[in-house]
């Protein structure tokens, strides 16, 4: 059998730092990666055979869960049928209808292979249709490695201490304003001094890339207010709450809060792909129609609206659309959140969790944290240790402080259970 860390050894070697993704090696909370062999409903199993209960769920698309027969049996079905056209289907059409009934502020929806060029045309988009540079986004926000975007970001960034990576020239960036979430004077110095300037406002909703921050609802009311009163386009990166906090993102949830409430475009990954690369971005037929070939604004992909990729995405969205699929999952994931915050009591730790839908995160604090600072300043070498102490239990969690978790709807209330015991024996 194979060792974790002989497998690290070995990838280091040939790829950089040994994964593909930065977050995945533990750099931030130290120790070897597991390398994942297989994986069924809620559980991983490592190549030294170890099983956990897995929190990750490839950052947030596996919300059925690992293997879900349906999903296997319809990727199985297009796969034989081709993997590749480069040509359109009619699965496209279908995903493209699924993403628009159940999005409102969706009229027309583009599919793309990764949340990164989601976000990134996006953005190209946004600039286009209204013929302005300026962007505004905020501190701890992530979305996707594009550049312009790349800036006093969230996620990995955060875990190696260079919010703003190295070889994006300060010339691409010039255009990029960064608030600070949830600070509601800045916007308003920042929209009173270059709202006309600005093209668009891109934000995490609920942010899941400094753990799990929600924006306030005074905060979004104003957004929007501002967004419009200046004709900037408020761009919603649902990459991960997209039909994973609920059936119809974070922006339903908001509207439920903010009368006649929504975004003017949408950016979706993760669950929409199922597991397979698959991203959208979307929004009014008025903004769409700015895209190559009826506009000025160009895009392509190769890849974008893979048959299989598609398949796989049709196939998880009718499984999440079941009557009642959210509520079950939103009560399992505020289980999971008490069951932790439960075990830090118990332990007399300061530890408090916040989940919405089927994303949730937890910060050893003793109240919630408004902005990427605050979670900066909680307790890192806490949460470190916990890490450990909870992958040596079977349990994996993100591998940083700044990451949110996901819930699918294969944990089992055992499961659940058993994840706040080991959090008590954790914390002890
Ligand atoms: N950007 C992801 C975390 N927010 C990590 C992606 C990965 O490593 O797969």
């Amino acid at each position: 059998m194979k060792s974790n860390e002989q497998l690290f050894a070995r990838a280091q070697q040939v790829i950089p730092g040994g994964v593909n993704s930065p977050v995945r090696a533990f750099r931030a909370v130290g120790g070897t990666p597991r390398f994942i062999e297989r994986a069924q409903g809620a559980y991983l199993w490592d190549a030294e055979g170890r099983r956990y209960i897995d929190y990750i769920g490839s950052w947030g698309p596996m919300i059925l869960g690992h293997g879900h027969p349906a999903v296997l049996d319809a990727v199985l079905k297009a796969a034989a049928d081709g993997f590749s056209y480069g040509a359109p289907t009619e699965r496209e059409i279908e995903l493209a209808e699924a993403i628009i009934g159940l999005v409102p502020s969706v009229e027309q929806v583009r599919l793309v292979s990764s949340g990164t060029e989601a976000a990134m045309s996006a953005l190209r988009l946004a600039r286009g249709a209204t013929g302005r540079h300026k962007i505004v986004k905020f501190e701890g926000c992530y979305h996707g490695h594009a550049d312009a975007l790349l800036v006093k970001a969230g996620s990995g960034l955060a875990t190696f201490g260079h919010p703003t990576s190295a070889g994006v020239p300060a010339d691409v960036v010039r255009h990029t304003l960064v608030l600070e979430y949830n600070n509601l004077a800045q916007l308003d110095e920042a929209f009173a001094a270059q709202g006309s300037e600005i093209a668009c406002v891109m934000i995490e909703p609920i942010a899941g890339n400094m753990n799990f921050v929600r924006a306030s609802v005074p905060f979004m009311a104003r957004l929007r207010e501002l967004c419009t009163k200046h004709g900037a386009l408020l761009v919603f990166d649902e990459v991960m709450t997209g039909f994973r906090v609920a059936l119809g993102g974070a922006q339903s949830v908001y509207a439920r809060l903010i009368p006649g409430f929504r975004p003017d475009m949408s950016v979706f990954g993760k669950v929409i792909g199922g597991g397979m690369p698959l991203a959208a971005f979307g929004g009014s037929k008025d903004v769409m129609s700015q895209l190559a070939p009826l506009g000025p604004v160009y895009q392509a992909g190769t890849l974008s609206g893979n048959p299989v990729a598609t398949a796989c995405g049709l196939a998880t969205l009718k499984e999440i659309a079941r009557p009642g699929f959210f509520d079950a999952l939103s009560a399992k994931t505020r289980s999971l959140v008490t069951g932790l915050e439960q075990a830090g009591r118990e332990a007399g730790v300061a530890l408090v969790g916040d989940s919405e839908g089927g994303m949730f995160g937890f910060f050893f604090a003793s109240a919630l944290p408004q902005n990427y600072g605050v979670v900066m300043a909680t307790d890192q070498a806490r949460f470190n240790r916990f890490f450990h102490a909870m992958l040596g239990r079977g349990i994996y969690l993100a591998p940083a402080l700044y990451e949110a978790g996901f819930v699918s709807a294969a944990h089992s209330a055992q499961d659940i259970a058993a994840t706040a015991a080991a959090a008590v024996e954790a914390l002890a």
